[in-house]
């Protein structure tokens, strides 16, 4: 029996999983593992919470509390998203525990006894405000490539340039907004170009030529670009301390401890079952297949550094398999945690109670395996509608209803020997169809091919609908009950069989078929046929599916509208000021305070509304570009401030004579006016 250990990212505790994660990685591993738990193997699936690094700390300034507020906060909410929503880790962790600091701190101990890193004396900005060195994100400066002031000491998030912080023009603290100096710092480097030459490492570098094509291409192309040297510790103070003297104020960098995070997961794990020295078996025994699921952001930690770490620690396995999914766009546009631009899960299971499988079926089907892919709301709608209800769903449930119509619930005797010679013939076809593609899609997902494996099998519901249509049981009721019976009885061979293939896609919807065939998924044989028992109780027939509606796709796509309105009220820069008038200009203007009268719509204008006001020289019509803000009743009665001197203009046939003066910040428009009331015609100068 093969023994594989799967580990799935560790989320960053800086903020909730929206769908792009759980596409990338969650899901898929997810799925692998109840594939390989069904085939009977020994499976560990271990994931946690990644709680160090500057991403942490970022979102406590931004929140305005502690890091350890921080990781509190969303290892809660993580972990219990992934609980609700049956992402079935046999053991979640955090790495902020003492069994990971300790584990993470004793493997780089470890290296550095064996003198493996090479100390390195570089140049780093610090902040003599803050007093302490800064990491690559806390610095902000002007991009020399183009020009945003914006960019950070990483990268700049509008060119997409890969940038150090010396790169920066004008660099600034993003702590203490003040000039950094640059400080000579000592850290630990670990020499990648040197373990690049190893042979332990060309070896190694052997395995990747089978996998995943984006993987392969993206380990290439970092060996061919040339490996440096890589700082493995920070001058930071969030973070593990660095175990060795000397090292005040220094942490671990993130990509040093976090991986080191699945070993610390699966000691705690068995610690808790009182097995102390078990963890060692899945991670030091060459019987076990170790398997990263990442997304592809990720693929260089774990296909070069992690390995390296653990060839260079020695007594280690190195990964068999690291299947990284390329991005998962939302809309058309890049998910993105900063700008709210995602489908958060939690929101998800609120908005879509009990419809788990719904989401994971949609994001199967367009799972980014080999490139970016996008999820919209409309397709998500279709998917659920044109698929799991129309063909899954339809076909259960006319069998469980014909069987409990005919059969009063139990299940009706297969054709017996030598009888119905065309009927048995179609039977053993659509069976022997249906044995094929549970066939390929097992194979498929031994290929990390998730998306075409569960195409595979839905085609056997497709089967399943087809059988109905061409035997048309209920056509031979009347006449040939004991045909219906045989039909009837194959049909329920196909929902069970449906039901096991289908439980690692779909694991509430394969529980929901077992339920109505009155069975238990251990009470099956994976890919075998006819496994009901003549005359059999079945259960009560329910839905398995019901439609997603209009209604509830616009409000998603509406919540979304918002999201995007706020982003550009926020990026909003103000209008460049206009050029230099002299006073006479401004005093040719006569502004007068008035009091709207009357309002009403402008036909076939939505913009408009035609205003009766009093300026205290006359009562006058102003057609005015207000309707979508404002309703005509809510403005009856307002004090206003109009420019009454402006030459008349005709809108749609109205001729307005004036114009009324209004405000606008972050898309809403307000009357600008006196703040006491006063008499219409008072003059405002
Ligand atoms: N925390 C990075 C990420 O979310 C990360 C993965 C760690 S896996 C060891 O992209
Ligand atoms: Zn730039």
């Amino acid at each position: 029996m093969k023994r594989n250990l799967i580990t799935a990212a560790l989320p960053y505790a800086n903020g909730p999983i929206h769908i792009g994660h759980i596409a990338g990685c969650y899901l898929p591993a997810d799925i692998y593992v109840r594939h390989l738990r069904k085939k009977g193997e020994e499976v560990l699936f271990v994931c946690g919470t990644d709680e160090h690094g500057v991403a942490i700390t970022m979102r406590a300034k931004k929140e305005g509390i502690t890091p350890h507020q921080v990781v509190d906060k969303y290892y809660e909410q993580i972990s219990s998203s992934f609980e609700k929503f049956g992402i079935r880790f046999d053991h979640f962790s955090r790495t902020s525990r003492q069994i990971h600091h300790e584990t993470a701190q004793g493997f780089f101990k470890t290296l550095y006894n064996k003198g493996l890193f090479e100390e390195i004396e570089t140049d780093q900005y610090f902040d003599e405000e803050a007093n302490q060195f800064l990491a690559d994100r806390y610095i902000v400066g002007t991009c020399p490539v183009c020009g945003n002031d914006h960019a950070y000491g990483d990268q700049c998030e509008k060119c997409g340039s890969a940038l150090s912080p010396t790169d920066l023009k004008n660099p600034k603290s993003a702590l203490s907004g003040s000039k950094p100096i640059l400080r000579k710092a000592t850290n630990w480097f670990l020499p990648m170009d040197k373990i690049s030459e190893t042979p332990e490492f060309k070896e190694y570098s052997k395995r990747v030529e089978h996998w995943r094509g984006t993987v392969r291409g993206q380990f290439k192309s970092w060996l061919a670009e040339g490996l440096q040297p890589r700082a493995m510790t920070r001058d930071l103070d969030w973070g593990i301390p660095v175990p060795v003297d000397g090292a005040d104020g220094k942490v671990l960098y993130v990509w040093f401890d976090a991986p080191i995070g699945y070993i610390s997961a699966t000691k705690e794990y068995f610690r808790e079952k009182g097995k102390e020295e078990e963890w060692k078996k899945w991670w030091q025994d060459e019987e076990s297949r170790l398997v990263h699921f990442i997304g592809k952001d990720n693929i260089v930690f774990h296909t070069i550094i992690f390995p390296m770490m653990l060839m260079e620690h020695g007594s280690y396995i190195l990964p068999a398999e690291v299947p990284a999914n390329e991005f998962l766009n939302l809309e058309g546009q890049k998910l993105s945690t900063s700008r709210n631009w995602a489908v958060w899960l939690h929101e998800y299971l609120e908005d879509f109670p009990g419809r788990n499988d719904e989401l994971r079926y949609t994001l199967t089907s367009i799972a980014p395996e080999s490139k970016d892919s996008d999820f919209t709301w409309k397709d998500y709608q279709l998917k659920v509608n044109s698929e799991l209800v129309a063909i899954l769903g339809n076909f259960v449930n006319r069998v469980m209803v014909l069987c409990s119509k005919y059969f009063e619930g139990t299940v009706p005797t297969g054709f017996a020997h030598g009888t119905y010679p065309e009927l048995s013939a179609k039977a053993e076809e659509m069976k022997q169809r249906v044995m094929g593609l549970g066939a390929n899609a097992g194979a498929l997902m031994d290929a990390f091919k998730f998306r075409e494996a569960q195409a595979e099998w839905m085609n056997i519901a497709r089967e399943g609908n087809r059988f109905l249509q061409e035997t048309e049981p209920w056509k031979l009721w009347k006449t040939d009950p004991k045909a219906v019976e045989g039909i009837l009885h194959e049909s329920l061979n196909l929902c069970a069989y449906l039901a096991v293939s289908g439980s690692a896609f779909l694991p509430e919807t394969s529980a929901k078929i077992l339920e109505q065939l009155n069975l238990e998924e251990y009470d099956l044989v994976s890919n075998a046929w006819n496994q009901l028992e003549d005359g059999a109780n079945l259960g009560k027939p329910f839905l398995l599916f019901t439609q997603i509606e209009d209604k509830e796709i616009e409000q998603q796509t509406e919540k979304l509208k918002k999201t995007i309105e706020a982003s550009q009220q926020n990026d909003r820069i103000p209008e460049p000021q206009k050029e230099t008038i002299q006073y006479d200009d401004f005093a040719k203007m006569d502004i007068r305070v008035g009091t709207i009268l009357e309002a009403v719509k402008v036909p076939k204008a939505d913009k408009l509304l035609q205003l009766t006001v009093d300026t205290g020289l006359d009562k006058r019509t102003i057609v005015s570009g207000i309707a979508e803000h404002f309703s005509p009743e809510e403005i009856v009665g307002k004090q206003v401030s109009v420019l009454v001197n402006l030459a008349p203009r005709k809108l749609r046939g109205i001729e307005s004579q004036g114009m009324i003066l209004m405000a606008e910040s972050e898309g809403r428009l307000m009357f600008v006016k006196p703040e006491a009331i006063a008499e219409n015609g008072s003059g405002i100068s």
